[in-house]
């Protein structure tokens, strides 16, 4: 039975008090928290086991390096794919970049057609729009419908014949799950097949993925937005695609062979990673991993769900509030945006904030979403595993609070 009362336990953060209440911590989407179990695997790595990896063959060293592929076996068997499919990154913002970068070395060239969506985060905006200075691509967007759906994706692609479509698998704003097999499908069709990359780092930490059946080509996610630390994520590159794909940048590590004039690459994940990584995050990812794969991620899902459904309902109840995004939440990762009537969001979190509860105000990094949708900023509650409904009537309970102070 899923019990977030008790798996709260396992989140030391959260069982402090903030501005002498209890915390509520409601900023998933921006980073999640961290159980004992992935603080104490990057403490031990530290303790125990620090070296360099794939460089000493001294025992330390090859401990590091085992650990190390260890969680990259688990990154794979979590999102469906094979392990040397998984390329470990900074983050989601360096694994679109890659792509990005990688693609712009011979793939994408003049006038070629990128096509984004209207509900991307900067991340998966301005990338691409380097590229646009560098080699003069063409950036095309599929709208987004005052609901939060994405509108007329079909007509798009066959108008668009994108070289490269990408788009979020789930929406930081909006909380939209888009219908990502069905898009990748009909993009494949089109002749030439364009490339299909995924920002996947609002779905991965909160429903069952698989790259592989989902037929991406790319797909990025963060470690900090599913429980590991920051400073490290994943980026799934398809094996025949990352066969012919130039490395992001040059170092140690990714070569075979250094000459004064040329190199030759590893091959595929190890060419795309240049330098020391981040060792100490990779290992903590291979403990979230771990945590979330002994939970089940149709559990965790079905926890959000429930949720978000009890939030929405409870929401829809405050006066002068108006969430946005999807009506239910069947249609919707847990994160829900809103605004209240009279109430600037920075505001209304800073009141919230005097009561314990952490939301976050703003354009969320995605301004062109807020300014097709007519908005400035949003307040935002994001959920994750060990929220509430307790959590949740907490929030509304402080809501009513702010309408108090500053209506
Ligand atoms: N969104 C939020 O509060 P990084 O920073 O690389 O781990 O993730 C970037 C990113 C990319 N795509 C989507 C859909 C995201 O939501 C984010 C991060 C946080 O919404 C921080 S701005």
């Amino acid at each position: 039975m899923f019990d977030s009362q008790k798996l709260k336990k396992d989140f030391p953060i959260l069982a402090q008090l903030i501005n002498g209440k209890p915390l509520v911590y409601l900023d998933n989407a921006a980073t999640s928290q961290k159980p004992r179990a992935v603080v104490g695997a990057v403490s031990r790595y530290y303790e125990e086991i620090n070296s360099n990896i794939h460089r000493g063959i001294h025992t330390l060293a090859e401990r590091a390096t085992a650990a190390y592929e260890e969680t990259r076996g688990k990154a794979a068997k979590f999102v469906g794919a094979a392990t040397e499919e998984i390329v470990f990154t900074s983050g989601t913002t360096e694994g679109i970049n890659l792509v990005a970068q990688a693609l712009g070395k011979g793939y994408l060239k003049a006038g070629d057609n990128v096509l984004l969506t209207l509900m991307e985060h900067h991340s998966n905006i301005v990338p691409w729009q380097l590229l646009v200075q560098d080699i003069g691509i063409n950036l095309e967007f599929i709208p987004v419908t005052q609901e939060g759906f994405l509108e007329e994706t079909e007509k798009a692609i066959s108008r668009v014949k994108p070289k490269l479509l990408s788009f979020t698998h789930v929406s930081n704003v909006l909380g939209t799950i888009n219908p990502v097999r069905e898009l990748i499908r009909f993009a494949k069709t089109l002749d030439p097949k364009p490339y299909v990359l995924v920002d996947g780092a609002q779905a991965v930490p909160h429903l069952p993925v698989n790259v592989s059946s989902l037929g991406a080509d790319f797909y990025a996610f963060s470690a900090h937005k599913m429980l590991g630390p920051t400073g490290v994520g994943a980026l799934f590159i398809r094996r025949d695609v990352a066969k012919s794909l130039p490395p992001f940048h040059g170092g140690g590590e990714m070569i075979r062979e250094v000459h004064l004039k040329e190199s030759l690459y590893k091959d595929p994940p190890y060419r795309f990673e240049a330098g020391t990584p981040n060792i100490a995050g990779v290992v903590g990812f291979g403990a979230a991993f771990d945590y979330l794969s002994e939970l089940g991620m149709d559990a965790v899902r079905e926890h959000e769900d429930a949720l978000t459904a009890y939030a929405l309902e409870r929401l829809s109840a405050v006066e002068g509030l108006t969430v946005y995004g999807p009506p239910s939440a069947e249609e919707r990762g847990g994160v829900v945006s809103f605004s209240v009537e009279g109430m600037h969001p920075h505001d209304l979190a800073t009141v919230l904030d005097q009561e314990g509860v952490a939301i976050r105000s703003g354009h969320h990094c995605a301004m062109p979403l807020h300014s097709h949708l007519g908005l400035v900023a949003t307040a935002r509650a994001s959920f994750y595993l060990y929220n509430t409904r307790e959590d949740v009537d907490r929030l509304i309970e402080a809501l009513e609070g702010a309408r108090k102070v500053l209506s």
